[in-house]
């Protein structure tokens, strides 16, 4: 029998924080124990499996909140990146995640470790690139975004039934209209939680999956613009965790920039302004993928918001934060 060793935890964990188009990341840059793995993807699944209390320590309550999302900042599997990074909320790992890369790339910054110019970041997703500006905007290329299924109907409870897409954008969404009566506005966050929340039900219930069965977790609710002299569409997303996204979310965005692709309404030059429920934007263009589906670029900046060391008394019995449940 194998003797389980319970895990050194360390005493303190340094983080940069900031936020992106409102939405926040946090940042960890020393004190994490090493993840393990030849590949992100086989890093991502040791810090799962080994590491949980790492990202409860880190976002969860009471030092985090819902809506935070944590970047542990690791060695890369590829040595021609600038740093590897596993990306995680209060739930569980996220595959990619672009508003954390924005986040990312100005806490690197901000760190001195790296200047404007091209800079690679190895993610579970695979690779993904950035250019930071002398401005301080960065623009990531995401992966290969693609529609999975067109025109999906999901009957939902209480609901009837919605249509919608199913795309890969570095994470699952599907893609659908709010109904009428329900406008993509900041004051109607709960009913859109309580929306969004009814058609992933509904889809889990369906047996309505991503690629490899892979859970559709973001939902992605749209509405015309405040403003259509600034954006095109005004998103509401949420997220694994019930936690709604406060920016445009950058691979909600890709997966949407992958739709109007494949529904040839977004060309190669072309750009589009994607709103949050904040009315903040992210500005997206396409190049189409040789394999299908496209390459999306997302440009957004993002505002250092703190620096700190997160102190784990062994005294505190909440030192390794209160863990939400995944099924809320
Ligand atoms: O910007 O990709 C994103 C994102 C995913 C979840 C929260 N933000």
């Amino acid at each position: 029998m194998t003797e389980r060793t319970e895990p050194m935890i360390p005493r303190r964990l340094r983080v940069v924080d900031s936020h992106t188009a409102g939405e926040p990341t946090r940042v960890l840059i020393d004190g994490a124990p090493e993840v393990v793995g030849k590949t992100m993807a086989e890093k991502r699944e040791h810090f799962r499996r080994e590491l949980d209390w790492v990202r409860t320590a880190t976002v969860c309550e009471p030092r985090g909140h819902e809506a935070m999302v944590g970047a542990l900042l690791c060695e890369p599997a590829h040595n021609d990146c600038a740093a590897g990074v596993v990306f995680f909320n209060n739930v569980d790992c996220l595959h990619g995640c672009v508003h954390a890369t924005i986040g990312v790339a100005v806490t690197l910054a901000h760190l001195g470790r790296i200047g404007p110019g091209i800079h690679r970041l190895d993610t579970p997703t695979g690779v993904v690139s950035f250019e930071l500006t002398e401005t301080g905007a960065v623009t990531v290329r995401n992966v290969r975004s693609y529609r999975l299924l067109a025109g999906i109907r999901v009957a939902v409870p209480e609901i009837g039934a919605v249509t919608g897409d199913v795309a890969w954008g570095g994470n699952w969404f599907f893609l659908t209209d709010a109904p009428a009566g329900l406008a993509v506005e900041f004051r109607n966050r709960e009913r859109l939680t309580d929306h969004a929340w009814a058609i992933r039900q509904a889809l889990k219930a369906a047996g309505i999956t991503g690629e490899a069965g892979a859970e559709i977790d973001h939902i992605e609710l749209f509405g015309p613009p405040a403003d259509p002299a600034l954006a095109d569409s005004r998103n509401f997303v949420l997220c694994p965790g019930k936690a709604y996204d406060r920016s445009p979310c950058g691979t909600g965005t890709s997966a949407k920039l992958a739709c109007l692709h494949a529904d040839g309404r977004l060309q190669r030059g072309m750009t589009w302004r994607q709103a949050g429920i904040l009315n903040t934007v992210f500005n997206g263009s396409v190049e189409p993928a040789e394999s299908g589906g496209v390459h999306p670029s997302i440009t957004g900046s993002a505002s250092i918001t703190g620096e700190a060391g997160l102190i784990l008394d062994p005294a505190d019995p909440f030192a390794l934060g209160i863990p939400t449940e995944p099924g809320i």
